[in-house]
């Protein structure tokens, strides 16, 4: 029987080019998301062209309601999950804390820590079962170092950060392995997102660079799941070489 990858957020992105990958290397992969007809297509694309069974859950990692009941009602080839990929999140605005929307707070919150908090608690029973088990989390820069305006969504990636080294303090009893991602600027839906469907502001984040893309995290993700059962990478940043941090991008002129 094929592995079992769980990715939240395969609709777009870093989650949809882990998708990708991991069918790739046949894994059966279990694809999340909103948006149902993204889902749908994602779902025929990766049976069409890797032949591997793919399952589509319509819901948001906000309702945690929505996250056990789908979570806890698999189908039985499905509940043994080998991977979760805690990959769904986003930020939104980027404006001074005094003029930030506290709506869009909210959401970051509740999105990028409150649904990796709902989606983790709901596979764990089945790996600590069996005594096994990856969970990797998207981090980013953001959550290594603050930049203005970065406030909140900073602040939900510093808690994915020390989540991750909770996660695996607490987890080390049942043999389960959590790896924390933390990408710089990475060319997906993210900046139009954040930038709420203005498509210049969301270019103009990768003006003069190269940005890295989503497949070049699901390339480096896929690496730390394809070590042997002993080994465990913890943490990595990774950034496109014209960024040092959440701070420093040197754009050509
Ligand atoms: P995208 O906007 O391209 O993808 C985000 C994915 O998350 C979509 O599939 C979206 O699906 C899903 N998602 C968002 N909110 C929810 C929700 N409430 N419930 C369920 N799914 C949700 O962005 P990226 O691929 O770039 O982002 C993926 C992760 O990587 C995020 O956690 C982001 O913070 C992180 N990251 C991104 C970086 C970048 O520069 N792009 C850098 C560092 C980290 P749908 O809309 O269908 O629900
Ligand atoms: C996304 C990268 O630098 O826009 O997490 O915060 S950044």
């Amino acid at each position: 029987m094929n592995p079992i990858v769980l990715i939240t957020g395969a609709t777009s992105g870093i989650g949809k080019a882990c998708a990708a990958k991991f069918a790739a290397h046949k894994y059966n992969v279990i694809i999340t998301g909103r948006r149902q007809d993204r889902l749908k297509a994602v779902e025929q694309e990766l049976e069409t062209r890797y032949g591997v069974a793919v399952l589509p859950l319509c819901f948001d990692v906000q309702d945690k309601q929505a996250v056990f009941q789908q979570l806890q009602q698999l189908p039985e080839e499905w509940q043994h999950i080998d991977i979760l990929i805690n990959n769904a999140g986003l930020a939104l605005g980027r404006d001074h804390f005094d003029q930030a929307s506290m709506d869009d707070w909210e959401t970051m919150l509740n999105t990028n820590v409150h649904g990796l908090l709902y989606v983790s608690r709901a596979v764990l029973p089945g790996m600590i079962a069996r005594k096994k088990g990856h969970i990797v989390n998207l981090g980013s820069v953001a959550g290594k170092d603050v930049y203005e305006k970065g406030n909140t969504y900073c602040a939900s990636k510093f808690a994915v950060d020390a989540l991750s080294k909770a996660m695996r303090i607490d987890l080390l009893q049942h043999n389960i392995k959590i790896t924390a991602i933390h990408p710089g600027a990475v060319e997906t839906e993210f900046s139009l997102v954040r930038f709420k469907g203005d498509a210049d502001t969301a270019a103009s984040t990768y003006t003069g660079m190269t940005p890295l893309t989503g497949a070049d995290i699901a390339d480096t993700i896929f690496y730390c799941c394809s070590l042997p059962a002993h080994v465990c990478i913890n943490d990595i940043v990774i950034t496109p070489t014209q960024q040092a941090n959440g701070i420093y991008i040197y754009r050509n002129q």
